[in-house]
């Protein structure tokens, strides 16, 4: 893949044997601001198409995280409308720094979705950081230079003092959804690398298949968990789930019913129901931060 400039977002669509395609412009991310350390892709309003969130903690900083909404098309495919301002909360105050603290100065290091609360919804987790500098002698990287102070090294840095932020979401989870721990036995216990097929349905019309791998890592220092959460949108019944393991075993499951917990292990051909008891509470060292939000457009193709 050549990527002309690789401090812009880019998306490219696997067509198998037919390589890679660049669908960067027709899906929407041209923001030009965005220069993310962190990415994770997660379904936050729960209807069986990805989003995307950036944290933008690239040097210098000032920009804005990016949340993006898939407003998947059957005709055109991904396009995203970005919904970052649910994100834009107030700078620390730092009236020394020199060069100005930006404004936007929460940079964003590593990102993830993740349940949180155990309600049914994707919430947001954004770990913020990296030094600056408060002295105009002393250069914040990526500009040191030699022979001149460097934020990694000199008293005229502040270490980070942008609290990390921890965002529920009151509002993605009206939808159906399911969520799949899978626990490896043969293969990794956190079941990395398995590949999870969910064919859903509104009574029977309309049925689609969704695909998810657990990955091991994405984007700077961060990782989503590895359960696997399906947005179900108002799919009201669930056909199959067919999980391929690692190891090469591959299993089906059916007469699995939506909006709950479940737990598959290796091998074993039941499935275990996960009781949780929905409790909520704030993780220490943590701002928590209430989202509020509503999809930008009423009503989609499926
Ligand atoms: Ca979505
Ligand atoms: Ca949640
Ligand atoms: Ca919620």
């Amino acid at each position: 893949m050549a990527v002309p400039d690789p401090q812009v977002v880019r998306l490219f669509i696997n067509h198998g044997a037919g390589g890679f395609e660049d669908v960067t412009l027709s899906a929407g991310l041209t923001n030009s601001t965005s220069l993310p350390m962190g990415m994770q892709i997660g379904d936050i309003n729960n209807d069986g198409f990805l989003d995307i969130l950036l944290g933008n903690g690239g040097p210098p900083g000032g920009q804005p995280d990016n949340l993006y909404i898939n407003m998947f098309e059957p005709q055109t495919g991904p396009f995203f409308v970005e919904q970052s301002r649910m994100m834009d909360y107030p700078a620390p105050e730092e009236p020394n720094a020199n060069p100005p603290y930006p404004s936007y100065p929460y940079r964003g290091h590593g990102t993830f979705f993740g349940d949180v609360d155990n309600d049914g919804d994707l919430d947001l987790l954004v770990g913020n950081g990296g030094p600056y500098s408060i002295r105009p002698d002393v250069k914040p990287y990526p500009w040191c230079q030699a022979g001149v102070g460097c934020c990694a090294s000199f008293s005229g840095c502040r270490p980070n003092v942008e609290p990390n932020r921890l965002f529920r979401n009151d509002g993605g989870n009206t939808k159906n959804w399911l969520s799949i721990k899978l626990i490896g036995v043969v293969s990794n216990r956190n079941a990395i690398g398995a590949r999870v097929k969910v064919t859903s349905s509104i009574k029977g019309s309309n049925i689609r298949t969704q695909f998810k791998v657990i990955q091991g890592g994405s984007g700077f220092n961060s990782n989503n968990p590895f359960d696997v959460h399906i947005g179900l949108w108002d799919d009201d019944t669930i056909h199959a789930i067919e999980v391929t393991w690692p190891s090469g075993l591959t299993q089906s499951f059916t007469g699995v019913g939506i909006n709950q917990r479940i737990v598959i292990k290796e091998g074993d051909p039941s499935i275990q129901w996960s009781v949780v008891s929905g409790q909520w509470s704030v993780v220490s060292g943590f701002s928590l931060s209430t989202v509020h939000w509503s999809l930008p457009v009423e009503g989609r193709a499926r």
